[in-house]
């Protein structure tokens, strides 16, 4: 049975490669998905990756996971530093939570070292450029094998 993950990636993610290479990287988010479905075929994960500027379109499509998916992969970006809802909406998903950052946000301004999302993740990746969304994708599969 091909277990449903859901990557989701928060506001301003679609300008990945566009601006900040320095910080984010040269791939575009396009990129992002494409390697993340390649892997997931590996892993015998079905993704659905979707990206939202929209604090409640995450919420929505957090919510559409549960009873769906096996496990959430998602990049917060900013709403990471800020959101109850999507903090609210992982407690009520019973599946695995992976938390990526691309970046790594300790090494940069105060107000990034915060997350709401930590709380409620099994685990965390920062630092590890676009590969940590790969590196989530295993861990999923190692905690809902
Ligand atoms: O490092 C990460 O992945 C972040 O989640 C990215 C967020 C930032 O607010 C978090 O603190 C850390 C920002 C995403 C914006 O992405 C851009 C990509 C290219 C150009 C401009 C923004």
């Amino acid at each position: 049975m091909t277990s449903i993950v859901y990557v989701l990636n928060g506001p301003n993610l679609n300008l990945l490669g566009q601006r900040e290479p320095e910080v984010y990287g040269h791939e575009t988010l396009a990129d992002v998905e494409t390697a993340c479905r390649k892997a997931a075929e590996h892993l015998g994960l079905e993704i659905r990756f979707h990206q939202s500027n929209a604090e409640h379109q995450l919420v929505d499509w957090i919510q559409a996971a549960r009873g769906e998916a096996a496990a959430i992969v998602i990049n917060p970006a900013a709403f990471t530093h800020t959101s109850v809802a999507i903090l609210d909406a992982l407690n009520a998903f019973d599946g695995a939570v992976v938390e990526v950052h691309i970046s790594n946000v300790h090494k940069r301004e105060a107000f990034r070292h915060h997350s709401y999302v930590s709380g409620r993740a099994d685990a965390v990746i920062a630092g590890c450029g676009t590969q940590g969304y790969l590196l989530a994708l295993q861990r999923v599969a190692t905690l809902i094998g």
